[in-house]
C-alpha cells in the first residue's frame, strides 16, 4: 500500500477564516480512512492515480484553483442539488461546486441550530459551514439552494445568514403548468449569473457549455457501462469516488482524465480482468445521494465480498443519464431544452413519480445487477416511502430487494453488516 497524505494547506485556510486546528485533524482522518478504503483494494486500475491525487488535493490544490478563478472575477456557486443547471454556471464564465454534505464530522455543530431529526445530509452541509471546517463553503460567492425537500428548503432560509443562499423553487409535479413555472425558475437563475458575472450569456456560451458538460456526462455513462462487465473491471467504491469528483473538479480535465480511465477499463474488461471474483453478487444501490465522503454503504457491500455496480442516484446516473442538444439557436429556444433536460430527473420529491421505478429496472438490467439495495438517508421521507413501490417492482421481477436506512454515524455499522451479509448469501442462492 503507498503512503498518501491529504495535503495541508494552512496558511490559505487561515485566509478563508477556517477554524485551522479543527480542520487539519479532519484532515488526517480523512487521509487514514482513506488509506483504509481505497488503496487497500486489489487489483485497482492504474489510472485511479489521478483520482487518488484529487483527494489527496481535496483541500488544497483544487481550492486555490477556485480561488484564482475568483480573482479573475469569475462567480464560484456552490450548490445541493443536481437540479441546479450547471450550463449555466460555465456559460457565466463560473465554477460550480456541489459541496460536500456526507461527513459525520460536521454534524454536532449544526445540532447546536438545526433540530436533530432532519436528514444527516442538510447537518452535514449546514455544520460545515457554521464550524467553519469546509475551504469550499468558504470560498463560493453564493449558495443556490432547491425547493426539492422541506428540511432543505427552510435550512437556507438559516444558512443565508452565514453565507448568501438564493433559493429556486422546483416544482413536484410534471404537468404543463410546472414545466412553465419550473422554464422561469430557469430563466430567473440565467440572469442571477449574469448579474454577478457581470457579463450576458449569449447563445454559443450555452452551446459551449453544453459540450462540456456533455462530454463529463458521456464519459460517467462510459465508465458505468463498463462496469456491466463480468468481473467488473472497477469497484464500486472508485466508481462512486469518480461520481463524487465530478462535483468538483474542473470539467473539462475530469473528462480528459476519466476518458483515460475507460480506455483502460476497456482493456480489462476485454482481457476478462476485474477487481473481484466473476461470482461476486453484483448489486445495484438505489435512493438518496452518497455526497463526499460517504462511502458507508458501499465499503460494507464490497467488504462482504459484493460488487456495486450501478447507483441509481443524484451521485450517479440521475446526474448523467440525460444529454442537451449543441445546438445553437435562439436562447429562449436553449433555455427551453435545458428546461426539458432537467425535467426528466426523477427525483422522489416529485409526485408522482413512477418514471423512477421504470428507471431502476432499467438500471437493474443494464449493469447485470443480481440485487438492489435501496438507500435511504434517515428522516429523508420522499425516498423512504418510494422504496415501497420499488419493493414492489422487485417483488413483481423476483429481484432479490432490501431498504436500508442509516445516517453518518458507525453506530449501526455492525446490524448493517449482519443485514447486507445476509443480502448477499440471498444473491448468491
Ligand atoms: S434531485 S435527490 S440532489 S433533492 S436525502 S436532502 S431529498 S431529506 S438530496 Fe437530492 Fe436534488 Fe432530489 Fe437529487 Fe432532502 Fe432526502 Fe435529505 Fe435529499
Amino acid at each position: 500500500m503507498s503512503t498518501f497524505e491529504v495535503k495541508a494547506y494552512p496558511e490559505m485556510w487561515n485566509s478563508l477564516g477556517m477554524n485551522v486546528e479543527r480542520f487539519d485533524k479532519m484532515r488526517v482522518m480523512l487521509g487514514d480512512v482513506y488509506t483504509k478504503m481505497f488503496l487497500s483494494q486489489r487489483d485497482r486500475p492504474q489510472r485511479m492515480d489521478y483520482f487518488d491525487h484529487i483527494v489527496s488535493e481535496i483541500h488544497g490544490g483544487r481550492v486555490k484553483e477556485i480561488l484564482d478563478a475568483k480573482k479573475q472575477g469569475r462567480p464560484v456557486v456552490g450548490t445541493f442539488c443536481v437540479y441546479v443547471p450547471e450550463e449555466l454556471v460555465l456559460a457565466a464564465g463560473g465554477v460550480c461546486i456541489g459541496l460536500c454534505g456526507g461527513s459525520q464530522g460536521s454534524v454536532p455543530d449544526a445540532e447546536t441550530v438545526l433540530p436533530r431529526s432532519i436528514c444527516p445530509m442538510v447537518k452535514s452541509a449546514y455544520g460545515f459551514k457554521l464550524g467553519k471546517i469546509c475551504p469550499y463553503f468558504q470560498s463560493v460567492d453564493f449558495v443556490y439552494g432547491e425547493t426539492t425537500c422541506d428540511a432543505k428548503k427552510k435550512t437556507w432560509e438559516v444558512l443565508d445568514r452565514l453565507v448568501p443562499t438564493h433559493v429556486m423553487e422546483i416544482p413536484q409535479m410534471k404537468r404543463e403548468r410546472d414545466r412553465v413555472l419550473w422554464l422561469e425558475e430557469v430563466k430567473d437563475f440565467k440572469k442571477k449569473m449574469e448579474d454577478v458575472s457581470g457579463k450576458a450569456i449569449t447563445s454559443s456560451d450555452i452551446t459551449n457549455a453544453t459540450k462540456i458538460m456533455n462530454g463529463k456526462r458521456k464519459a460517467l455513462q462510459r465508465m458505468n457501462v463498463l462496469r456491466a462487465h463480468n468481473p467488473a473491471p472497477i469497484s464500486g467504491k472508485d466508481a462512486l469516488l469518480i461520481e463524487q469528483i465530478a462535483f468538483y473538479d474542473d470539467p473539462v480535465r475530469f473528462t480528459e482524465k476519466l476518458n483515460v480511465l475507460c480506455d483502460e477499463l476497456d482493456e480489462r474488461a476485454k482481457k476478462g480482468d476485474g477487481v473481484a471474483p466473476k461470482t461476486a453478487p453484483r448489486v445495484l444501490v438505489s435512493g438518496t445521494p452518497m455526497a463526499l465522503p460517504n462511502w458507508k454503504l458501499h465499503n460494507l457491500i464490497e467488504s462482504g465480498g459484493g460488487i456495486v455496480v450501478n447507483e441509481e442516484s443524484c451521485i450517479g446516473t440521475r446526474y448523467y443519464k440525460d444529454l442537451m442538444s449543441e445546438q445553437n439557436g435562439s436562447i429562449n429556444a436553449q433555455l427551453a431544452a435545458l428546461r426539458d433536460r432537467y425535467m426528466k430527473i426523477d427525483c422522489s420529491c416529485f409526485t408522482p413519480n413512477n418514471e423512477r421505478i421504470d428507471q431502476v429496472l432499467q438500471e437493474y438490467r443494464d449493469s447485470k445487477a443480481q440485487g438492489i439495495i435501496h438507500y435511504c438517508l434517515q428522516f429523508c421521507h420522499t425516498y423512504n416511502i418510494e422504496a415501497i413501490k420499488i419493493r414492489e417492482a422487485c417483488e413483481k421481477e423476483h429481484i432479490p430487494f432490501l431498504a436500508i436506512e442509516s445516517d453518518y454515524s458507525p453506530e449501526d455499522v455492525g446490524q448493517l453488516q449482519t443485514r447486507i451479509e445476509a443480502f448477499l448469501e440471498q444473491v448468491r442462492g
